[in-house]
């Protein structure tokens, strides 16, 4: 079954997402996802000038040598540019090798382990009140799981914050918006958010949070001590990732759940963290971490040290990769949550899937392959414009981490 075409697309339906078609020739195609957010144009690049043509030719059943071709075969290997457009190849060929044989991906992966992926939902509010209210709205549509962010008193704005109850964007098509940051502020604030949010939702709902990369390793250890009251399932991000020995100093002092890992691309990034139980979920994504051949040896890693998974899943994952997460989701042993968040109707009518929500769960389109169709025609009708996610700084204006 040679490949003997793949075409990058950069459109913009709702928001920007890359997404490749592989062709192979007896007319099966496959769909990966490559959308890196504000950062687009360099993954089209990476895979029309230099992947694509060495896959031409080649056999698209041979899923495993095409990603050690990728990746091993690339002296400059590694970072989320190039992971993401292997990725996109790696869920592509997936998704190929599912349709010849008449399968859903999960089959090929191993089966069904549960009925369905249990994900979280997104509140978020401009204060407190707003913020509770989205949790409100969240626990009657049956989430079992859900996020909450709040903008901070005496701050502008913040990381989080949606625009509308279901929609969360932060990219902007002007050049980088600038948020402020206090950590004091955002310290003050944030046990008393939890305390209205446990109230809210009760013991059995699960609550979730995202630092998104703002704390020290101190003021994190404080942070995860100070929201034990409140039980979470996890706090994400509380550090920048780069540094791995770092989670050792919040380990000592919480038993707060942590989750990393939304900006890491290979099993290096989360090597010490995981084996030594610095966390407790892994949050790399099948289109950012080198699709799904790369993140089952992640997940199988990840299972000797008693940590869960816990997909990324904004909206900049689109529907392809989304899917992609729900087959894995639905397979993995040490499955722990998969984010999820509402695409917009321009999103979902270019890319036809159908997905099933019931009691907190979803359930990925049970046809052969991901179960997505890219309509090429509609999607042209929405160009590419670029778009940046914001920037940060403190309030004596140094740059800070968004
Ligand atoms: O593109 C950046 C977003 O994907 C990121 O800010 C979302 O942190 C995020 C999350 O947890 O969904
Ligand atoms: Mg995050």
């Amino acid at each position: 079954m040679k490949i003997t075409d793949a075409k990058v697309f950069v459109t913009s339906p709702g928001r920007n997402f890359v997404t490749l078609k592989i062709y192979t020739e007896d007319g099966i195609t496959g769909l990966g996802d490559c959308t890196v957010n504000g950062r687009e144009l360099s993954v089209k690049s990476y895979l029309e000038d230099h992947l694509i043509p060495c896959l031409i030719g080649r056999d698209a059943r041979d899923i495993e040598d095409i990603w050690q071709y990728c990746y091993r075969g690339a002296y400059w290997r590694r970072g989320p540019i190039g992971m993401a457009a292997i990725g996109a190849i790696d869920v592509a060929l997936w998704d190929i090798k599912a349709k010849s044989l008449g399968v859903p991906v999960y089959q090929l992966l191993g089966g069904r382990s549960r009925e369905g992926v249990t994900v979280y939902g997104h509140a978020s509010g401009a204060d407190k009140a707003e913020a509770m209210d989205a949790v409100a709205q969240y626990k009657e549509e049956g989430y079992r799981a859900i996020r909450v962010q709040s903008g901070i008193p005496g701050l502008e704005s913040t990381y989080g914050v949606g625009r509308g109850r279901w929609f969360y964007e932060p990219a902007d098509r002007t050049l980088p918006p600038e948020n402020k940051w206090s950590t004091r502020k955002y310290m003050n604030y944030v046990p008393e958010l939890f305390e209205a949010a446990r109230e809210v939702v009760g013991p059995d709902i699960e609550l979730l949070h995202d630092v998104h990369h703002r704390l020290t390793p101190q003021e994190a250890a404080e942070v995860g001590k100070r929201l034990e009251p409140y039980s979470l399932f996890w706090l994400e991000d509380a550090v920048p990732a780069e540094n791995q020995e770092g989670l050792r100093m919040i380990r000592r002092h919480t038993t707060t759940p942590l989750a990393i890992g939304e900006v890491f691309n290979t099993i290096y990034d989360c090597q010490t963290i995981i084996t030594e139980q610095l966390i407790d979920y892994i949050r790399m994504t099948v289109s950012h971490s080198g699709g799904l051949t790369h993140l089952r040896k992640i997940a199988a890693l990840a299972e000797l040290y008693h940590v869960r998974t816990g997909c990324h899943g904004p909206t900049d994952i689109s529907p392809v990769a989304m899917s992609a997460c729900l087959h894995f989701g639905l397979w993995v042993p040490n499955f722990g949550i998969q984010e999820f968040m509402l695409h917009s109707e321009e999103t979902n009518a270019v890319f036809g899937w159908e997905y099933s929500f019931k009691d907190g769960m979803v359930n990925p389109p049970e046809k052969p392959g991901l179960g997505v169709e890219y309509d090429e025609e509609l999607a042209e009708k929405y160009p590419y414009v670029r778009a940046y996610l914001p920037v940060n700084r403190r309030e004596d204006g140094g740059m800070w981490n968004w």
